[in-house]
């Protein structure tokens, strides 16, 4: 970690908020907490973000979240960048990647002190499944060159959402996933993996942990280095077979994620959906879905 701020009111404020206080008592029994793999999973309610806070300032941790709004998907841009200024890592330093095709479309929000909007251009392809595969292979060369100087952690979303409640760093951890919110509850069988034996992306029907949502990941800047690379590679092996995993990049992170299990794991609080109701497990709905107009937004 670069430049650590030791003045004393960082030091003061890290110690009034790390020096003893009473556990928690109340712990959830409606959900699981625990992957078996001793990854926690993340749900309202079981952390104490003061006593996170101050352990991230205490490391002067510095975060990257990336979106990409390519061809029309611009427009969500605004939107997301100003509902993460009121609830994503309030407090810390964040970097925004937007990655565009429409550098110019990209609008001008009011930030606070110690965050910032980089606008990477990069090409657009013309078919949508390419549209979104091709995020992990952007992602990958930005985490060699550059996000590996500016960053300790990368946050990797779509960009069609909005923050709804706070999201801090609690969610921060080598390597990250969320669970998919339609296929939350669901067993393994129900599982939406790619089921090709010949797929780079394939998973036999007897393993996986969870499913995972392709819109939500992130870790360390070498950890999202190795993964973006595995699934860039593994959909280019595929490609070149004429192979299209049946939900694209989702479909591959979940095969790197049954051989690298994340350190830390997403609950649905973190990545929901209104159409999926609210049920009693969802406190807190942290990042919602933005409704799109289909026919407007994708042609
Ligand atoms: C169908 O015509 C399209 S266009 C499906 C996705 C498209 C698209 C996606 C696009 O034109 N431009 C773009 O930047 N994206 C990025 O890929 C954007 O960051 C988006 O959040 C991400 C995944 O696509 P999606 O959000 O539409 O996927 P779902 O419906 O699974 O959330
Ligand atoms: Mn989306």
């Amino acid at each position: 970690m670069k430049g650590s701020e030791w003045h004393p009111g960082v030091i003061l404020s890290c110690r009034a908020q790390l020096g003893y206080r009473p556990p928690d008592t109340d712990r959830r029994t409606d959900v699981l907490l625990l992957s078996p793999w001793l990854a926690p999973i993340v749900w309202s309610e079981t952390y104490n973000s003061a006593i996170l806070d101050a352990q991230f300032h205490q490391r002067n941790v510095r975060v990257g979240i990336t979106i990409f709004g390519i061809k029309k998907y611009t427009v969500f841009v605004s939107t997301f960048i100003e509902t993460a200024e009121k609830y994503f890592m309030v407090g810390h330093k964040v970097n925004y990647y937007v990655f565009t095709d429409r550098v110019s479309d990209i609008p001008m929000v009011d930030l606070a002190e110690g965050r910032r909007v980089m606008v990477l251009s990069v090409p657009a392809y013309r078919r949508w499944q390419d549209v979104s595969m091709r995020r992990m292979e952007m992602l990958r060369d930005y985490s060699r060159r550059r996000f590996m100087e500016e960053v300790d952690y990368l946050v990797c979303v779509d960009v069609d959402m909005r923050f709804s409640d706070e999201v801090g760093v609690e969610i921060l951890s080598d390597l990250f996933g969320t669970l998919h919110p339609g296929l939350y509850g669901t067993s393994r069988e129900g599982y939406t993996y790619e089921r090709n034996p010949q797929s780079e992306a394939y998973i036999p029907a007897d393993e996986g942990d969870f499913y995972y949502a392709g819109g939500y990941f992130g870790g360390n800047v070498e950890e999202v280095y190795k993964l973006t690379d595995f699934c860039h590679n593994a959909m280019m092996t595929d490609k070149a077979k004429n192979i299209e995993a049946v939900w694209h990049d989702e479909s591959y992170l979940n095969k790197y994620f049954l051989y690298h299990k994340p350190t830390r794991i997403l609950s649905p609080e973190y990545l929901w959906d209104d159409d999926l109701g609210t049920p009693d497990f969802l406190r807190r709905k942290r990042f919602l879905a933005v409704r799109k107009n289909h026919k407007e937004i994708r042609n």
